[in-house]
């Protein structure tokens, strides 16, 4: 028999608040929104929702600058509000993930104002504060050369005591100092306050730079760049794991929750079992970023770097054969509200193929194993910001210092930008946060005011409602595999995973076994990444019956997929 969980089983809906539904016209998605859409979002048969922060914040890095942990960002609604929609997603046997933002906080949070306020303020060392470096010209130095995730040095200094405080994001995003025994109680217990309102587990931010190397030696130099990468230094550090226990034993073990952690840099399968392997009792899943990097360059994420579908094979591959050999578990994902929409960057959005496309990787999503997340809009094949949009269009603060920082080098000549805002074009924050696309009414009926960021001008032609009424949509095709997935878990959910290999499929074509050993019911999955139509040959499957399909036929000998066609056959 299988051991089973409801994290394994769970299908989730990420939702960015601000661009969800706002209900008071002032441009901004709330609370009120979303509980107005619970019963939406069950329609879909998702059990359980993410939602990205909430919580008071000056919303320099939309949300994830936190400051204070215990009340809402007042535009969203109130803590009131929030254990409305709790308490309405129980009633409806559903669950909510909330994002735990706790690698840095807010310059804004009261913690962080203490902590600068004096070299000997008990709080100063809740944060990482070092003393200047000074080169041979008597030059004022950062303490070591490492980069900031959003560009620049990864310190900012502070006039009033003469000292520098990490932020590995933006300035006003101050790293904690989890060496702090104090600061780490502290934070625990901001996680206690919302488990005892009934939120069912979190999505942990930037989890693995909580650690970092004591010394904060120099990164490795690659370039002549004044800041180099020092990943190597602040990402899973030495004491990570013991930070995510004591999570557990002090916090966590209480209550029947689950924790997904977002994974940046680390990327080799031991350190990665270290988070996952059932018996180190840490963490129940992880986004491994490599996901979300398919079309990222070795320089950086904006670095051109065209998507192939091997890539996906290699790293469907690679943790889904690796988890269980360590009884590990995982997400599977595509899209979050840091990146562009998949349907643009690894299949296509053009009107002819968008639709077949969104189900092809809604297959993908729903066929293996792990827990399959999907952000608000995937349902509905919602997609980049189309050509006709000039760099105006977008306002995300780390696509903006990338931009700025080329166009400063090039001598400000905005004209010659069409590489880099090609780039951002496929990969800026700015289109996986796109407002959903309720209706084709002004600004997609997603808000009666002013939108806080651009609508999608093709909400005419992509938006719920019309997908509502269409047995043929891309949201009924979710329905479908989404139901297929709970109705044949043995095989989806806890199945054993065999690849099929480039040799049999064609570079082209994703394919894949999954397995149930105790009722030998077998189901292969097959996904055209291409625009072509492609025969893959079915021999072994020639008596198997179609499950889903999007666009494909099944021939016996033969599999004809159309162009992103997909199709699952099952042995019984
Ligand atoms: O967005 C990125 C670049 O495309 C990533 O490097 C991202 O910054 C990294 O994955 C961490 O992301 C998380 O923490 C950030 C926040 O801006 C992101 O939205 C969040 O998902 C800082 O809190
Ligand atoms: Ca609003």
């Amino acid at each position: 028999t299988i051991e089973k969980s409801w994290w394994e089983e769970a299908v989730v809906y990420q939702i960015y608040p601000a661009s969800f539904l706002d209900t008071n016209g002032d441009g901004l998605g709330d609370i009120p929104g979303i509980i107005s859409k619970v019963p939406y979002i069950k329609s879909l048969g998702v059990d359980t929702i993410w939602l990205s922060p909430i919580f008071a914040s000056p919303q320099k890095d939309m949300g994830y600058d936190v400051a204070d942990y215990r009340s809402i960002h007042a535009p969203y609604g109130t803590v009131e509000d929030v254990q409305t929609l709790i308490d309405q997603l129980h009633a409806n046997k559903m669950r909510i993930l909330m994002d735990l933002v706790v690698n840095h906080t807010s310059d804004q949070h009261a913690w962080f104002k203490e902590s600068r306020s004096s070299k000997s303020n008990p709080k100063r060392d809740w944060y990482i504060w070092r003393d200047p470096k000074y080169d041979e010209e008597g030059n004022r130095k950062e303490p070591n050369n490492w980069r900031s995730i959003f560009g620049g040095s990864a310190w900012a200094f502070d006039e009033p005591t003469g000292q520098y405080y990490l932020a590995l994001f933006l300035p006003s995003q101050p790293d904690l100092n989890w060496e702090s025994p104090a600061m780490r109680e502290a934070t625990h217990d901001d996680m206690r306050f919302w488990l005892d309102r009934g939120v069912d587990g979190f999505r942990i931010d930037s989890m693995n730079l909580m650690s970092k190397h004591p010394d904060l030696p120099d990164g490795k130099i690659v370039n002549d760049e004044p800041y180099q990468s020092g990943a190597e230094f602040f990402a899973s550090g030495p004491k990570m794991h013991d930070y995510i226990r004591e999570i557990r034993s002090k916090v966590l073990d209480n209550y029947d929750v689950m924790t997904v952690g977002e994974l940046g840099f680390t990327k080799d399968e031991h350190s990665v079992s270290e988070y996952v392997a059932k018996d180190r009792h840490e963490l129940n899943m992880l986004f491994t970023g490599d996901i979300v990097d398919m079309d990222h360059g070795a320089n950086g994420k904006y670095e051109r770097n065209d998507f192939h579908p091997r890539r996906i094979r290699e790293i469907t591959n690679l943790w889904q054969t690796a988890m269980p050999k360590f009884e590990g578990w995982n997400t599977v994902y595509l899209d979050n509200h840091d990146s562009g929409r998949s349907v643009s960057r690894y299949a296509s959005d053009a009107p002819e193929h968008r639709a077949t496309a969104a189900k092809m990787l809604a297959t993908y999503l729903t066929t293996l194993s792990g827990t399959p997340f999907m952000l608000a809009g995937q349902e509905i094949g919602m997609a980049n910001l189309g050509k006709e949009y000039g760099i105006d269009a977008y306002i995300d603060v780390e696509g903006r210092n990338h931009y700025n920082a080329i166009l400063k080098a090039r001598g400000g000549d905005s004209t010659k930008m069409g590489d880099v805002l090609r780039e951002m074009q496929l990969k800026s924050r700015d289109h996986g946060r796109l407002p959903m696309q309720w209706e084709n009414s002004p600004n997609a009926g997603f808000t009666a005011g002013k939108p806080w960021m651009t609508v999608n001008r093709d909400y005419v032609d992509w938006n719920v409602a019309s997908q509502l009424e269409d047995p043929q949509s891309i949201m009924a095709y979710w329905k479908e595999v989404i139901a297929l997935r709970k109705r044949l878990s043995d095989v989806f959910v806890y199945g054993s995973y065999t690849p099929l290999s480039e040799t049999e499929t064609g570079e082209m074509v994703l394919g894949f076994e999954r397995e149930c050993k105790e009722t030998g019911q077998q189901a292969v999955v097959l996904l055209n990444f291409s625009h072509g139509k492609l025969r893959v040959s079915s021999e072994k499957y020639a008596s198997w019956r179609v499950l889903i399909s999007n666009q494909a036929d099944h021939l016996g000998e033969e599999v004809e997929l159309k162009p992103f066609g997909s199709l699952v056959l099952l042995n019984i």
